[in-house]
């Protein structure tokens, strides 16, 4: 009897046993539960390719990331950073390397004498430094505003293939995100293609275009852009024109009447860019003549400086046409344009 009590009684301890552990385990579990993350389902892959290509699309470059092979150049003259006396090797160095950057001849030849001359107190590089920034004086300022009632006009020229279009797509970015109305003239009417790349660029941007068909008179297309301007309101007209005709006498005279229709109210040609190309080094000079005697041009648009140019041209465009660069082509994208600024172009170049 007594035996039988002890084993119920013995029974029932170890059912209480396992019955406070059973509870103790879901309170724990709970507890656990409550503590631990939400479980959240993977981002699909499409979602994560989006998130990671968008960054490149508002980068804002900076100008020493992009002159790659204009860097590359100026690196053994980087390297001369010992003070005092000048030797004949130094020198070589520096006339070698300023050729090849495309500073062009007249600035080596200063540059080399006023080192033969004052030698380099504060060291090779910084005195080429130095001397290279003293050639970048130019004023920079860029007009956006025309006379009261006119629309302002920037017109670009230059030759075929140096980044016109392009440099209209990114300036258009630019000035609408600063708050302006644009309207994008499609003055190349050599070719229909002339006029879809930058439709592109306007519906890419926001910016209004007027455009014609192919062979159509760019000074009529220049004149429907302002009539559309000026009753919509907006502030700058940016004029595309054709890079190329039967003859440069041809291109030139078309130039000039464009310029006479886009400056004639309510226009207002506020600023000429001619867009030249740095890679193509020596040549951009030369194109450069041609057309500065016809186009009335007050500023230098640089592009492809982020690819094989060798950065020198820019000192022998102000040097030797006397036409400031106010802005620089460093890229495809619509971001890929910088407001030419001498001192951080210099240091990019030479600044070790
Ligand atoms: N790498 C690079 N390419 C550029 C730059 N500017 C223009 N391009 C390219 O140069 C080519 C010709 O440009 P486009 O604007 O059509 O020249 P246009 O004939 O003068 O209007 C295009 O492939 C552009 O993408 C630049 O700053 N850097
Ligand atoms: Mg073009």
């Amino acid at each position: 009897m007594i035996g039988s009590v002890v084993v119920l009684a013995s029974v029932l301890v170890v059912a209480l046993i396992l019955v406070l552990v059973a509870v103790g385990v879901t309170f724990a579990r709970r507890r656990r539960a409550a503590a631990a993350p939400q479980v959240v389902a993977p981002l699909p892959d499409v979602l994560v390719a989006e998130i990671a290509e968008r960054p490149e699309l508002d980068e804002e470059p900076t100008l020493s990331s992009r002159l790659g092979a204009s860097r590359g150049v100026f690196e053994r003259v980087r390297s001369l950073t010992a003070t005092g006396a000048i030797t004949d090797e130094q020198l070589d160095v520096v006339e070698e390397v300023l050729l090849r950057s495309d500073v062009g001849v007249a600035t080596t030849g200063a540059v080399l004498e006023a080192l033969r001359r004052d030698g380099a107190p504060e060291g090779v590089a910084t005195t080429v430094r130095r001397l290279l920034r003293e050639s970048l004086v130019a004023e920079r300022h860029v007009t956006v505003e025309a006379e009261p009632g006119r629309v302002a006009v920037w017109l670009f020229v230059g030759v075929n293939g140096v980044g016109k279009t392009t440099t209209i797509g990114k300036l258009a970015h630019r000035e609408i995100a600063a708050g302006r109305r644009v309207v994008l003239a499609a003055g190349d009417t050599f070719r229909a293609a002339a006029a879809e790349q930058l439709t592109t660029w306007a519906e890419r941007t926001g910016a209004d275009v007027v455009r014609a068909g192919e062979g159509a008179d760019p000074g009529s297309v220049i004149h429907d852009a302002l009539g559309r301007a000026s009753a919509r309101g907006a502030d700058l007209v940016l004029a595309d024109t054709a890079g190329r005709r039967a003859n440069s006498t041809n291109l030139l005279d078309e130039l000039a009447k464009v310029r006479r229709v886009a400056d004639r109210a309510p226009g207002q040609v506020v600023e000429t860019f001619m867009v030249l190309d740095a890679t193509t080094g020596q040549n951009a000079l030369a194109q450069a003549r041609e057309f500065l005697a016809a186009a009335s041009v007050t500023g230098i648009v640089l592009t492809k400086l982020d690819g094989t140019a060798r950065g020198g041209i820019v000192v022998a465009i102000e040097r030797e046409l006397a036409i400031p660069v106010k802005f620089v082509g460093v890229g495809e994208g619509v971001t890929d344009l910088i407001p030419f600024d001498p001192d951080e172009f210099i240091d990019s170049l030479v600044r070790a």
